[in-house]
Order: C-alpha cells, then structure tokens, then sequence
C-alpha cells in the first residue's frame, strides 16, 4: 500500500521529527506501556491530492466542536498503541485525520484506520484555542515525566506560581528555556472532559505546558521538538531539585533578583507570540 508520506519529503520530515521524539519519551521511561500521547497540526503539508483522499474509517466525532479547525489535518498518536512502537513505524501506530465541515467530527485519511488518543478533545480543543489567538503553534504532547509528576504528589507544588518559581530557580536554562511554564490542573479522570476543560483553562493563562496532578504534563509549543525541550528543561529542573532533596538539604534556589535579571538580559517572554 502507498504511504501518504512517499514523494512528500517535508510532510515525511515532519512525521520523523514526531518519532524521533516519540523515542525520546520512551527512553526517558516517561512513556509506559500506551501513555502519553502526540498531535501535530500538519494542514500546512496538505496538497490537493490530499484534500482529496477518501475516508478511510467512518465519520466520527470529536465531542465538541471547534471552530477554527474546519478542514484542518492531524496527525495523531493511535490510542493503545505504545511511544516505543510509534518512535519505529509512526504509521502504524498513528494516523492522519481530517477535520470536517462541521467542526465537529472527523474522519481518518492515512495511512491505516488506528483510532487517534483517547486525549483528542483535550488536543483538539488545545489546538483550536491556539489558532483562534494567532499563533503559529502545531504540536501538542502529554506525557508522564517522573520527577514532575513526582513533585505533584506534595500540595506545596500545585500551585502554579510555587512550583513555577522553584522550577527556574534551579538552574539558569529552565526560566531561559521555559519562560512560560508552568500551569497546574488539580487531578482529575484521564481523558475526562473536565480534564481538557482544566488544561485549556491553563493554556488560557499562557502557560505553555501543563502538569496535571498525579498523572502528567501536557505541553503545546511552535512543533513537537520545541515542545519536548520545554518538558524536558522542566523535568531537570525537578531532578536536580530531588537530588538536592536526596543529598538531605532543601535547594535555596537562584534569588529572585537572579532570575529578574535573566528574565530582562534575555528579554523573556512573558506571553505566547502571536505570528506578525
Ligand atoms: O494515552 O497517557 O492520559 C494514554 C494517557 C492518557
Ligand atoms: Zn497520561
């Protein structure tokens, strides 16, 4: 059977960029089993000939419906399927969709019928909301990084300005890496409605990634690479803070004034960019 990546080099490049971080996830041992999952908005690598594709699954629907999406394109992470599986054959174990007229309901186009993330409204929701305020985000990720999920265990750390304010403190990179970090949503059922209805909130606050309590974090950001970097400074941030822990002293961290002073060196964000 053909792929809809063959003669496409950049829609190709882009799918191997979502592997190769899928890989990344699971080698990070963030990504067990099926956890986690990926979207990338890849509407900019549709053609005619894909437009016109037929349906390869029945019309399904989203949940809710989203405006700003109308015949917009999706790769997703299949559900049940595993990271470690998607980083080998991205395929297989993931599919391309594409939205519909009605904003509302989709079908699968490519290449296989794998049914996306149980997380789709969450996704599909985080992406509609940053069409709709003109930025030029594509990707969004959930995932189970340890240390931070860790840290979601001590009620100190689910508020969003706490635990954002230790995170940079621990090392320069992360406030100059992750300067809209970090939001927190208290727990909530995985994949519930209430669940994507908190993240958005927080995304919303303009806060690029999210930790959900007990369960994980979920990020939007430029594409999936950039999205991943900006988990991963936040995750170190929380290992270096659990060493520190572990040594058997509590961090000081960086003063504040240290931080203002990156904050204003390097001239950080602190709101999402919108495109010009
Ligand atoms: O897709 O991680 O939260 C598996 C999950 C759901
Ligand atoms: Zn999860």
């Amino acid at each position: 059977m053909k792929s809809i990546l063959e003669n496409r080099p950049a829609l190709e490049r882009e799918i191997d960029q979502i592997a190769e971080v899928a890989g990344y996830l699971w080698q990070k041992g963030w990504a067990e089993r099926n956890g986690g999952n990926i979207t990338v908005n890849i509407t900019e690598f549709v053609d005619d000939e894909i437009k016109a594709l037929p349906a390869i699954s029945e019309v399904k629907q989203i949940g809710c419906t989203l405006p700003n999406l109308k015949n917009c394109y999706f790769y997703c992470k299949g559900t049940g399927k595993r990271m470690r599986d998607l980083a080998r054959w991205p395929m297989e174990n993931g599919s391309i969709i594409r939205i519909l007229d009605d904003c509302a309901s989709y079908v699968i186009i490519a290449d296989n019928p794998v049914n996306p993330t149980s997380e789709l409204p969450a996704h599909l929701s985080l992406h509609d909301y940053l069409i709709a305020t003109g930025t030029d985000y594509k990707a969004a990720i959930h995932t189970h990084p340890i240390e931070l999920v860790a840290m979601s265990h001590n009620p100190r750390f689910l508020d969003s300005k706490e635990i954002t304010r230790v995170l940079w403190s621990m090392i320069p990179e992360t406030l100059a890496f992750a300067p809209l970090a970090l939001g927190v949503v208290p727990y909530e059922m995985p994949s519930s409605i209430a669940l994507a209805d908190a993240t958005l909130e927080q995304v919303k606050n303009n806060y690029d990634a999210v930790l959900w309590e007990k369960h994980g974090v979920t990020c939007v950001g430029p594409d999936v690479m950039q999205a991943f970097d900006v988990i991963d400074v936040l995750n170190k941030s929380a290992n270096i803070y659990m060493c520190a822990k572990n040594m058997g002293f509590e961090p000081d961290g960086m003063t504040d004034a240290a931080m203002t002073e990156i904050q204003e060196v390097f001239n950080l964000p602190k709101v999402r960019p919108t495109k010009k």
